[in-house]
């Protein structure tokens, strides 16, 4: 695997040391965690458990949910992007275990109080606790502003009522961080955040959604569900921008875990198209085989470079890097299809092989152009910001 990215400029020490320790665990742990890919795809609950359990053990969920005080919750981007990748070369499980315990418990380490983050954080940094982020509705995905499951205010704290739906780890998390609509004002003004335990009295769990890269993924539903007062994350209100605050971090994670698995069908193209012999010489000699090896190349380093320029803004100028984040997570996830596409093409029939490496990537790709905002969410998100830069710059007004 071509390690040379490591040596940008984005890079120190310590993120060094960090890609170095999850390629570690990734090679010497993680095996035997994961078992066989069926075995891990027949039972994704029990391997996911496993693998947050272990992940905690080996000490890595430090990464995923800091719980320090800080900027950014004290996420570091540039390591939250080179374990995913890292992991999603391994493993879509394995970085989906991991990335979860951090988009979960996010809104917590970003807006917590100082109790909730004592009394979350800790387990989900051990992976003793499992996290979810409860967001999307069925007719509140892409226009998650839509949302109609509410919380009124009621003797004791919140009641809520109404449904989610597309929810990774629905049914195995110790809590989910669930968005519901408070109605200070409308659309994005009117949402607030909870933190609701599993088994609170009221709330359900639907069937697990079957998808075609299986993963825990569920639908909520609430019902007279009542939450006390100091499971109100942030202020009244503030849910929306504490949703698009964890995605403004965890979008260019999605990125680098789609590069991670446009990697590993690169390095499994190369060495096919090195071994395989066609029309008597290595497959590799032929010119439209070099051509995809350059296009495949080509994407890696463009999606690596918006990836990690995202992620050195976030950790050196904080704030807010929507257009960056954006970019990397539009730009990454079509561009691993591309590649992972290319990479079949050249395996053949054996492509197309249930248990082949890039049979298995050509699945587990295609979720990513879609959750965490889809790939027209993300141009909607650039060309906003592009166009409110434009409006705010006071040369703009002097323009004949
Ligand atoms: N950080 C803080 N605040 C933010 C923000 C961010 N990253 N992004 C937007 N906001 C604020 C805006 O500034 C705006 O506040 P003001 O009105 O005070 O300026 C408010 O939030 C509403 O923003 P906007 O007007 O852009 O909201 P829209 O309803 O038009 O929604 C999109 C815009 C489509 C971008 C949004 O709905 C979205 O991201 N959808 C996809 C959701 C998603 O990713 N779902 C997947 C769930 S996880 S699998």
């Amino acid at each position: 695997m071509d390690r040379s990215f490591l040596d940008w400029p984005f890079f120190e020490a310590e993120h060094r040391a960090a890609a170095a320790a999850f390629e570690r665990w990734a090679a010497e742990a993680l095996p035997n965690v994961l078992g066989t890919d069926e075995e891990a795809e027949r039972d994704v609950h029990g391997t996911v458990r496993r693998l947050v359990a272990a992940l905690g053990r080996a000490g890595l969920l430090r990464h995923a949910a800091p719980g320090a005080e800080g900027p950014n919750g004290g996420h570091v981007l540039r390591t939250l992007c080179l374990a995913r990748e890292t992991f999603a070369r391994s493993s879509s499980l394995a970085d989906f275990a991991f990335a979860m315990q951090g988009l979960g418990s996010a809104p917590i380490s970003l807006y917590g109080t100082d109790a909730q983050r004592r009394r979350y954080l800790p387990g989900v940094c051990a992976g003793k606790t499992i996290a979810a982020f409860a967001l999307s509705e069925a007719e509140a995905g892409s226009d998650v502003a839509a949302m109609t499951t509410s919380a009124v205010k009621c003797a004791g704290g919140y009641r809520l009522d109404g449904g989610k739906t597309w929810i990774s780890n629905a049914g195995l998390a110790d809590f989910y961080v669930v968005f519901a609509r408070t109605g200070e004002g409308a659309r994005s003004k009117g949402i607030s955040a909870f933190i609701v335990d599993s088994g609170t009295p009221g709330f359900t769990i639907g069937k697990n959604i079957d998808i075609i890269a299986p993963h825990p993924l569920g639908s909520l539903g609430f019902e007279n569900c009542v939450v006390g007062e100091n499971q109100l994350l942030g202020k009244p209100g503030e849910g929306f921008k504490i949703a698009m605050a964890t995605l403004d971090i965890f979008r260019s994670t999605v990125g680098a875990a789609a590069l991670g698995f446009a990697r590993r069908a690169f390095d499994e193209a190369v060495q096919r198209s090195v071994k395989r012999q066609l029309f008597g010489n290595a497959m590799a000699s032929l010119q439209m085989i070099q051509e995809k090896i350059a296009d495949m190349a080509l994407a890696i380093d463009a999606a690596a470079l918006l990836i990690y320029r995202a992620a050195w803004t976030k950790d050196t100028r904080g704030g807010r890097i929507s257009r960056e984040a954006s970019m990397a997570k539009l730009y990454a996830t079509e561009e691993a299809q591309r590649v992972i596409d290319q990479a079949v093409q050249i395996f053949g029939g054996l492509g197309v092989v249930r248990g082949v490496a890039v049979e298995r990537l050509y699945r587990e790709i295609r979720a990513l152009r879609i959750y965490e905002g889809a790939s027209e969410v993300q141009k909607l998100v650039i060309a906003g910001e592009v166009l409110q830069a434009a409006r705010s710059d006071p040369s703009h007004e002097r323009q004949p």
